[in-house]
């Protein structure tokens, strides 16, 4: 049993898991599954890489919705399930949305999916086309239904994703204003609604911060973890090279009733690009979360992650273990402790 308590989500007895390795010299408690990359490219006729994906508990095992590169080159989102989280079927098809009425409504296209349960519903939102780049969304409750909602923000936005429950009574979005091209900038904001129709109560969350591994641009990533501490929320930051942009997965934990209040934000990255999958791929050097499972009984956690925008990573770490790093490292500054101002 963890000291710091997972709150949502309950017992997750099945959850892929490795030991961190006794020789690990790592500086952060976050280490990587050993049979990396768990998805890999050409995963299914038609597409000709897999990264950026979201995964969840579903019946006596996981679902999927995942960013497939077709080989035009357009991303769509493909279903995949799997009974240990590690071994996947992808289906040859990618996902059919359909309006309220049942009629195909299909984006343009669309890339970057995440999927987080929050009651009894799953919704699933990705950045696709709107006029620019803008956030879509649907719901499935069955995992054979997905039935598009109202875009929640008028362009240009990326990297949404919701909170596993209301707070306050509203649901709560996080999002990352862009442009619609390689966006050199962006901030973490929270938005909230009372139906998931209308969005608004727009707060400030972070910005990126002095520390050069994040220097050029945060963005929402995994679903914020409840738990005793606050939401622990696992996030891309962004730092600019001679060759290029460099994306490492770091951590912060958020109020649990003003969610738009950093209370702890680790100055260091938790894992960044160093393996060949990761360094080296159609984007070189990307790791980018945009899922975790969690087990509430043990306080282990698994984090998804794409590398290099050609295949799906796994990484763990242990609640305990995440948290105090955090703090221990912590930098907040002023600007990401308030409310956000108006
Ligand atoms: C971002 C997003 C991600 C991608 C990353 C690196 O802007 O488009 O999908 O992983 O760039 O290419």
């Amino acid at each position: 049993m963890s000291k710091v308590k997972i709150l949502t989500g309950g017992p997750l007895p099945n959850i892929p898991w490795q030991d961190r390795p006794a020789n690990d010299v790592h500086d952060a408690p976050v280490w990587r599954y050993s049979g990396n990359p768990v998805i890999g490219r050409n995963p299914v006729k038609g597409v000709a890489r897999i990264f950026n994906s979201a995964v969840v508990p579903w019946e006596d095992g996981f679902a999927a919705v995942l960013r497939g590169e077709q080989v035009n080159g357009v991303p769509y989102i493909y279903l995949g399930h799997s009974k240990d989280g590690i071994h996947w079927d992808i289906e040859p098809e990618k996902i059919a949305f359909v309006d309220e009425n049942g009629e195909p409504a299909m984006p343009r296209y669309a890339y970057d999916p995440r999927c987080v349960k929050v009651e009894d519903t799953y919704y699933i939102m990705w950045c696709g086309d709107f006029y620019g780049a803008a956030i879509g969304m649907a719901c499935t409750k069955d995992f054979k239904t997905f039935t598009r909602m109202e875009n929640p923000f008028i362009p240009f936005n990326r990297n949404a994703v919701l909170f596993p429950r209301k707070v306050n009574g509203m649901f709560q979005l996080l999002s990352r204003p862009s442009d619609s091209g390689h966006t050199p900038f962006g901030d973490i904001w929270l938005s909230q609604s009372p139906d998931m129709t209308f969005w608004g109560k727009h707060r400030h969350v972070m910005r990126p911060s002095g520390n050069w591994w994040e220097s050029v641009k945060i963005g929402g990533g995994a679903a914020p973890i409840e738990t005793g501490e606050g939401w622990l929320l696992f996030y891309p930051g962004v730092s600019s090279t001679c060759s290029g942009l460099v994306y490492s997965i770091g951590g912060a934990i958020l109020d649990i009733d003003e969610p738009s209040r950093v209370k702890y934000r680790c100055k260091n990255f938790l894992l960044t690009p160093e393996e060949e999958y990761e360094e080296r791929g159609f984007v070189a050097n990307v790791c980018f979360p945009c899922a975790t499972l969690q087990d509430t009984d043990t306080g282990r956690i698994a984090i998804y992650y794409g590398s290099a925008d050609s295949v799906v990573g796994l990484a763990f770490t242990q609640v305990d273990d995440v948290v105090a790093y955090i703090k221990e490292h912590s930098e907040v500054s002023a600007n990401d402790a308030e409310l956000g101002n108006r």
